[in-house]
């Protein structure tokens, strides 16, 4: 299938969707979000895809939904159509997804990457939420992911600012698992996301549902949801195997069942 605003490579069992409209910093165009739901679909329904990685270029990862696009709207037009509604489809992949995130990642560009499951940052990585400067706010779960991610005063400051905080900021704050030499970027993500697509599907699905029910619920009831999975998943022949390897001292050969 072929693309027009981004590129698609798989090496092995990791999916790489590369965010690609250079002459506007990745800005999230319409298109460009239906191909990139497209892409991880495909990567969704291919079982030999153990883990996806979003990137986009050196400067930007994606300097927030496209502005051009958004400027004419008016308010009955987007209410009746739900704009920009399909955002949530990459919230829904359930295989893991990498953010490997170097240059911008501002607006949609800092809430896509906070629909992954983990956020790598290069050095010259900058976050930030710069809706407010436009007179809109954050609209694809800025407002709560990243509350959630960074706790109330530095989400406050970030959006209500609208500036840009720097890789070593996101790390320091909770939104950014590492932050690599730019160089090292797609190197650190890709080690990541082979180690992630490397154990048992069933219970790398399982271990990304319970994690973001935590997010989702009450802690009682999160609790009592994964204890509901790990239960399960002593039903599944990867559980068996995963121990047995460890007591005999050797890989587990994993089955995904
Ligand atoms: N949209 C469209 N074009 C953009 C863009 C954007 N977000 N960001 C940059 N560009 C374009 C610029 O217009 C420029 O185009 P030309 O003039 O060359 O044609 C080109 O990219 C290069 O940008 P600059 O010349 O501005 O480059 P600089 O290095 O000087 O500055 C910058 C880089 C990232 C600081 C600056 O471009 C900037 O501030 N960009 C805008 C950042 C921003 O405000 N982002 C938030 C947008 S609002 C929702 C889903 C999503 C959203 C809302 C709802 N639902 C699910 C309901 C998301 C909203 C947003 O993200």
């Amino acid at each position: 299938m072929s693309h027009e605003h981004i590129r698609v490579e798989r090496e092995g069992e990791v999916g790489i969707v590369r965010l690609h409209r250079p002459k506007a910093l990745n800005a999230l165009c319409d298109a460009l979000i239906t191909e990139l739901n497209a892409a991880l679909r495909a990567f969704e329904e291919n079982a030999s895809i153990g883990c996806t990685i979003i990137t986009g270029s050196e400067k930007a990862f994606a300097a927030g939904a496209d502005i051009a696009e958004m400027q004419d709207r008016t308010w009955p037009a987007i209410w009746q159509e739900d704009f920009l509604a399909d955002w949530d489809r990459v919230a829904d992949v359930r295989k893991p997804l990498v953010a490997a995130v170097s240059g911008y990642a501002l607006g949609g560009g800092c809430e896509l990457a906070m629909m992954c499951d983990i956020i790598i940052a290069a050095e010259n990585a900058r976050f930030g939420q710069p809706e407010i400067r436009l007179g809109i706010i954050p609209g694809a779960g800025g407002t709560q992911r990243l509350i959630r991610a960074v706790g109330k005063a530095k989400a406050m400051d970030l959006i209500l600012t609208g500036r840009m905080m720097d890789a070593h900021e996101a790390e320091a704050c909770g939104l950014v698992a590492r932050v690599v030499p730019v160089e090292q970027l797609m190197e650190e993500a890709l080690s990541t996301a082979r180690e992630i697509a490397g154990h048992s599907r069933t219970a790398v699905l399982a271990a990304k549902e319970a994690v973001l029910r935590a997010f989702e619920t009450p802690l009682q009831e999160g609790l009592r949801f994964e204890r509901r999975l790990f239960h399960a998943l002593f039903a599944t022949p990867d559980r068996k195997e995963g121990m047995e390897a460890f007591l005999e001292k050797r890989p587990p050969r994993w089955s995904g069942r």
